[in-house]
């Protein structure tokens, strides 16, 4: 079906302008469908059912989720329409439209706001921070047991090594040699790799109901106040540590380029936005957050770096079967990028937790 046919199976207000290609996210296909005469605008996507093949879980995470959020919001006195997501029903009462091949599924599109693809802005970065440390926050007393783990290992840093050596050993795209270096990148540091999934088995964090996505452009941010307003992308809500969404923020929102600069010489690990980042999300979380999670913030950011480039150096060597790729290298250019961050935040850690516990005390 065609994506004007699929927005007919909408409760949309109006009639379609135009439905065209949006955003600039690696795994579902997104469109902004534009109404006439000034109705309230719409984002139309397509999931990626080859990774999310438990698409209706998903969505009814997703509904769990953002009712609770309203209903805090509301409570709060915030703007449930510009704070929250809101999924719009099909014809049928239904949030997500199956064509017979592909599942659809529709918002209400936050008008007036930006996605950063780069941050330059403390101001705004601190703002980022607020809004994932008061995500997690509001949503400490939801029943974790309530919701499936739509990617089983999501941020199961030793399952996903295994999988790299998987990928290593079958060499799928025949690729292998062009990335020795990076491989041994890996293999050095193995060990540093389980240290988020250990302190979770023996209980010394907790686990929590967490976003597992919190790169930056997966928040909007209002264009006038240049607040941080919606958190986006919620498909991979599931229990797990918070300290993977503090560092997935730092990863992206830290690094002085984009996620697929070719130049890494412009590559740069940015400590005042990690300082801007850290108080925004201690604020927003407040008494949330454990010691030991505090003592692990800065590992959080290595280890889902680490993570995040062993992910695109797989995809590579799997011949680019699961991220977006507009060229045939574009997963290992990622993977260059994220590397060069975990060198850089390595040389930094001991500077990076004295910024977490300094940020703590001044609250
Ligand atoms: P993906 O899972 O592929 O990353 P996202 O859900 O993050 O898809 O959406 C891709 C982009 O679309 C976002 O980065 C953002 O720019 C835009 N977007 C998504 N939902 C909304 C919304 N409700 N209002 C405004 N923009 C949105
Ligand atoms: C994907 O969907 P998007 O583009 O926000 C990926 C994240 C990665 C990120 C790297 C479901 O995020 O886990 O960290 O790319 N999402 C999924 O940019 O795998
Ligand atoms: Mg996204």
């Amino acid at each position: 079906m065609t994506r004007y046919e699929v927005a007919k199976q909408f409760c949309f207000k109006g009639e379609v302008e135009s439905i065209t290609p949006y955003g600039e996210g690696h795994i579902n296909d997104t469109f902004l469908v534009q109404m006439k005469d000034g109705e309230e605008n719409y984002i139309l996507q397509k999931l990626n059912t080859r990774i999310f093949k438990n698409f209706h879980s998903l969505m009814q995470n997703i509904q769990k989720v953002t009712q609770t959020l309203r209903q805090i919001i509301e409570n709060e006195g915030g703007d449930c329409a510009r704070e929250c997501m809101t999924l719009v029903p099909t014809l049928d009462g239904n949030f997500y439209y199956l064509d017979g091949v592909n599942c659809w599924r529709a918002y209400i599109f936050v008008s007036n706001t930006v996605v950063y693809q780069v941050i330059d802005s403390p101001a705004v970065f601190e703002n980022t921070g607020e809004a994932f440390g008061k995500f997690i926050a509001r949503l400490d007393s939801f029943d974790a047991n309530s919701l499936v783990e739509v990617i089983p290992n999501f941020h199961n840093t030793v399952d996903r090594y295994n999988k790299f050596l998987d990928a290593i050993e079958q060499n799928k795209s025949g690729r292998k040699d062009n990335a020795l270096e990076e491989i041994n990148f890996v293999k050095e540091r193995k060990e540093k790799l389980s240290a988020i999934v250990d302190a979770l088995n023996d209980g010394r964090i907790p686990l929590r109901v967490t976003h597992n996505d919190t790169k930056i452009n997966n928040v909007l941010i209002d264009k006038a106040s240049g607040r941080a307003i919606c958190i986006i992308d919620l498909d991979t809500i599931m229990p797990g540590s918070l300290l993977y969404d503090f560092g997935d923020s730092i990863r992206s929102g830290c690094n002085t380029a984009l996620e697929d600069e070719k130049d890494l010489s412009i590559v740069d690990f940015d400590i005042n936005l990690y300082e801007a980042y850290c108080k925004g999300f201690l604020k927003g979380i407040g008494d949330k957050i454990t010691d030991e999670e505090l003592k692990m913030l800065h590992i959080g950011a290595i280890i889902i770096t680490l993570e995040c480039g062993i992910r695109f150096l797989t995809d590579y060597l799997d011949g680019d079967v699961y991220f977006k790729t507009e060229y045939p290298d574009h997963n290992l250019v990622r993977c260059h990028t994220q590397f060069k961050l975990v060198d850089l935040m390595e040389k930094q850690s001991k500077q990076m937790l004295d910024i977490a516990i300094k940020c703590k005390n001044n609250i």
